[in-house]
């Protein structure tokens, strides 16, 4: 039997991430780790307190548990990371190395680290952006992403560790709140929106970034961790696309279904950040890999959290 160890199991995704292979493969099959000990009372399965630095208790967990997949989602984002640089290159690297010397000395079966497209740059082709083209990242965050996704697929060539990754655009959830994000922007407009309250927004009206939601990013999770072996033929990082959109459209897709919405535009340091990042990504290669398609666009994405989200007011 398998058994899956998650680690930022309280975050935006491993919170959903956690809950998805729950339900996929039962509560005993995972155990859901994070700094946070307060992020065990989302949980039904096994939580243990990790801080994913550690490698010996890492080590541990997995001896104790029977290990045989990880889940490494523990990372500091593209804005928060702005604010400790060095901090930022540490946690998201050595954490990564701990899990990729662990999953080869122990033999795991897979492992999944997401990547994203914050690994692009001012020189990147920014509409349909490529699998293959210039990566210069201009934020730490997106350093740490594509050094980690080099060394994925060194740990895949070199020594034949199952390491899958998908690079992924803003994720845009009702579940669980986002930290540090460039996208955040995305989630808070639908609580002020609930909210009765008028949105300042920290980008610029017109600022397109590739975009998902939710249950499309696990889909696209579950999907590639699943595929056969043979069909993953990108060891580094896949592009997945799914929406492209402004804070404009998005605004005005809400205020279709909350007339009295209003937007202001207050872009502040994120903006820049923004500003090197991709329009829209093209993913040929997922789709014709391992037969990738989203399935929510922007209106279908509104109503579906307009009508689940609980703001407390
Ligand atoms: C961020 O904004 O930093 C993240 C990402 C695109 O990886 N949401």
């Amino acid at each position: 039997m398998e058994k899956i160890l998650i680690t930022g199991a309280g975050g935006q995704l491993g919170t959903e991430l956690t809950e998805a292979l729950a339900e996929r493969f039962g509560n005993e099959a995972v155990v859901a780790s994070d700094i946070n000990e307060k992020a065990a009372s989302r949980f039904n399965c096994t939580f243990e307190v990790l801080d994913v630095l550690d490698k010996d208790r890492m080590a541990h967990l997995i001896d104790t548990h029977g290990i045989t997949q990880i889940y490494h989602l523990a990372a500091i984002l593209s804005a928060a990371g702005e604010k400790n640089p060095l901090f930022t290159w540490d946690l998201n690297m050595k954490s990564l190395l701990n899990v990729l010397e662990l999953a080869k000395d122990k033999a795991l079966n897979k492992v999944y680290w997401p990547s994203s497209i914050a690994v692009f740059g001012p020189n990147t082709p920014m509409k349909n952006t490529p699998q293959h083209c210039v990566m210069d990242p201009t934020t730490v965050y997106g350093i740490s992403k594509l050094a980690g996704e080099r060394w994925c697929e060194y740990y895949n060539k070199v020594y034949g560790v199952d390491v899958r990754s998908i690079r992924y655009p803003g994720l845009i959830s009702y579940k669980a709140a986002p930290g540090g994000g460039t996208t955040d922007y995305a989630v808070e407009i639908y609580h002020a929106a609930l909210k009765g309250e008028e949105f300042s927004c920290f980008l610029s009206k017109d600022t397109y970034l590739p975009m998902m939601y939710m249950p499309d990013a696990i889909k696209a999770t579950l999907d590639l961790m699943e595929a056969p072996a043979e069909k993953i033929k990108v060891r580094s990082s896949y592009n997945v696309g799914a929406l492209t959109f402004s804070p404009e459209e998005i605004f005005e897709s809400i205020q279709k279904e909350v007339p009295d919405f209003r937007i202001s535009y207050d872009p502040d340091f994120r903006q820049k950040i923004a500003d090197s990042w991709p329009d829209s990504i093209d993913d040929t290669e997922a789709r014709l890999h391992w037969g990738w398609t989203p399935d929510f666009d922007l209106e279908s994405m509104t109503k579906d959290i307009l009508e689940n989200l609980v703001v407390e007011k």
